[in-house]
């Protein structure tokens, strides 16, 4: 999934694809580099930053959807606001990400069920103003896996179907560098919520911490694409359905790299297993099922 964002304020690219012929012409830069999603945002979604009004927000991803719809991409519209998610998906769009998990909106999940559309949900805990209050955990790979079950349940009960639900960590979102590592430690327990996993690393703060030397600062945002591309290694090994990126050539091609040996792992596996003696010609295949 490459990130489009609309906006003059995101931390990693604000500003850089603010006006709408720039940001399809990206949008369609990142798929001709292996994306095979695009997720169009409008409103900054970093810590403390102010909100754009409704208005604004349609102004600069409707546009956006639209152009990028009409040359064949898959588009995910990034909103926690239901109009916006309405109008995008009425405008080509195919998913909805909202990194409040349906919680900022109360019109966001009747939106989204009325569509059939696959609706992102992410852990999420509250626009956050005056630090990171919300960010304490005692276990964060518990906490985050409960939180997003509760928010998987009443996204079911609002009427969205089991199969268009996809759920994310939440990287970064009320979260400090250890959580994050934590999570992604532990991709495993989230993906045991039995839903597609999307993993949204792209250029977090978290990546800063692990990069920084002893004494030196983070390396600014631009600098992390390396780094960014490792944790889709890793994600894509876990079992991750997508994951969430600026820069989408080195990810492509780690994901590629990743597939290419589970496939000769799942290809030894099958081998290894002996056939049952009542399927003489099924040499393997139970082994090759069971890798799955
Ligand atoms: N992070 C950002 C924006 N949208 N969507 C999902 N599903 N998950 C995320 O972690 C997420 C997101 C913030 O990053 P950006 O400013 O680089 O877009």
């Amino acid at each position: 999934m490459g990130v489009v964002n609309v906006t003059p304020d995101s931390f990693s690219d604000g500003g850089r694809w603010f006006d709408t012929t720039t940001a399809v012409k990206h949008g369609l830069d990142l798929v001709a580099q292996g994306a095979d999603l695009v997720d169009v945002g409008g409103e900054s979604t970093r810590p403390g930053a102010t909100r754009v009004d409704e208005a604004e927000e349609l102004k600069r991803v409707i546009p956006v959807v639209r152009g990028l719809a009409a040359e064949g991409v898959t588009v995910s519209v990034d909103t926690m606001r239901a109009a916006v998610a309405e109008q995008s998906l009425a405008a080509g769009a195919a998913l909805v990400n909202d990194v409040s998990g349906g919680l900022a909106d109360p019109a966001m999940i009747p939106v989204v069920a009325a569509a059939g559309a696959p609706f992102v949900v992410m852990h999420w805990r509250g626009f956050l103003e005056g630090g990171n209050v919300k960010g304490v955990y005692t276990d964060v790979v518990t906490e985050v896996v409960d939180e997003l079950h509760a928010r998987v349940l009443a996204v079911l009960e609002g009427g969205i179907a089991a199969d268009r639900v996809i759920v994310d960590p939440g990287l970064g979102f009320s979260k400090d560098a250890g959580h994050d590592l934590a999570l992604l430690a532990r991709l495993d327990r989230l993906l045991g919520l039995g839903h597609p996993v999307l993993v949204a690393a792209s250029r977090k703060r978290f990546l800063g911490r692990v990069l920084a030397g002893p004494d030196a600062p983070p390396p600014p945002a631009r600098e992390r694409d390396a780094a960014t591309a490792a944790v889709s290694a890793l994600a894509a090994q876990a079992g991750a359905w997508a994951v969430r990126v600026h820069e989408v050539r080195a990810t492509a091609d780690a994901v590629r790299v990743t597939r290419a040996i589970e496939q000769v792992r799942t290809a030894e596996r099958a081998h290894a297993a002996p056939a049952t003696p009542s399927e003489p010609g099924a040499h393997g295949a139970h082994g090759a099922e069971g890798a799955r």
